[in-house]
């Protein structure tokens, strides 16, 4: 059977949740990959059964695993000492992309499919008129240098012939008033990486990296900005 990790699963309203229960659904083994912050919860509302693990096919969902994932963080050397020490972070040995594929890898072996379903814009309530270098940067870092760093790191953990998807939005090729904070410039620059680590990807590692422009889904980051 196939080995997927989905990146940026935290409750059961959001993409990266629905492409669990078809991937799992299909006979993949399910790995996720958490952020720190709502770990916990997660954990244990996975443990008590109450999120919605209900398949199409009248099957139950089943995550085989759960790592904590920092993707704003390549190496756990890129760290801050504060975050490290943190309430929600000093109990994961490891969080940051490399060390996460790494741990992956051990326990798992190589796997066929990369799930990108994260993003983070602080400011995205903003026009971008109103937006701070420090809000556009973050929305970078995490909505999209997140997915070039996760390929790199993967990458080498990866069967040939394996896929890689993310999410993108429309926002991405035109102006959506209330997607600000540099969420839309974001989400473009993931298009556009797309298209070059399809390319050296394929070359290196005979991977697919494919994007899908979402519709709306009332997850927890769409509630976020009113959608
Ligand atoms: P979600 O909140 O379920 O998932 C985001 C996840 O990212 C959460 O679990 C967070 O904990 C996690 N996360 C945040 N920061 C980090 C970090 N530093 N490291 C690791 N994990 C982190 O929301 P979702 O399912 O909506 O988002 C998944 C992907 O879908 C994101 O790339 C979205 O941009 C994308 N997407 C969602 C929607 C939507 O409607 N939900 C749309 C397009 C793309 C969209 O906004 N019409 C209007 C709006 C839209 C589409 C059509």
């Amino acid at each position: 059977g196939k080995t997927a990790f989905i990146a940026g699963v935290g409750d059961d309203k959001g993409f990266g949740w629905a492409i669990a229960k078809r991937l799992n659904q299909a006979g993949a083994t399910v790995l996720v990959g958490t952020w720190p912050p709502v770990y916990d919860m997660f954990k244990k509302i996975l443990e008590r059964g109450k999120l919605d693990t209900a398949l199409d096919d009248g099957g139950t969902l089943e995550i085989a695993d759960v790592f904590p994932l920092d993707a704003v963080y390549d190496t756990m050397k890129d760290v801050p000492r504060e975050v490290r020490e943190s309430k929600r972070y000093a109990q994961h040995a490891v969080f940051a992309l490399e060390e996460t594929a790494k741990a992956v890898k051990k326990k798992y072996g190589k796997i066929d499919i990369l799930v990108h379903a994260l993003a983070n814009g602080p400011e995205v309530h903003k026009d971008l008129l109103e937006t701070s270098r420090e809000g556009y940067l973050t929305a970078f870092s995490t909505s999209a240098y997140s997915l070039v760093s996760l390929v790199q790191k993967f990458g080498p953990v990866m069967n040939e012939g394996g896929s890689v998807v993310s999410l993108t939005y429309l926002a991405a090729d035109g102006t959506v008033p209330g997607y600000g904070g540099g969420m839309g410039a974001a989400k473009a620059a993931l298009q556009s990486d797309t298209r070059t680590l399809a390319f050296e990807a394929g070359r290196k590692w005979n991977i697919r990296v494919n994007t899908i422009s979402a519709g709306p889904l009332r997850s927890r980051a769409a509630r976020a900005i009113g959608f």
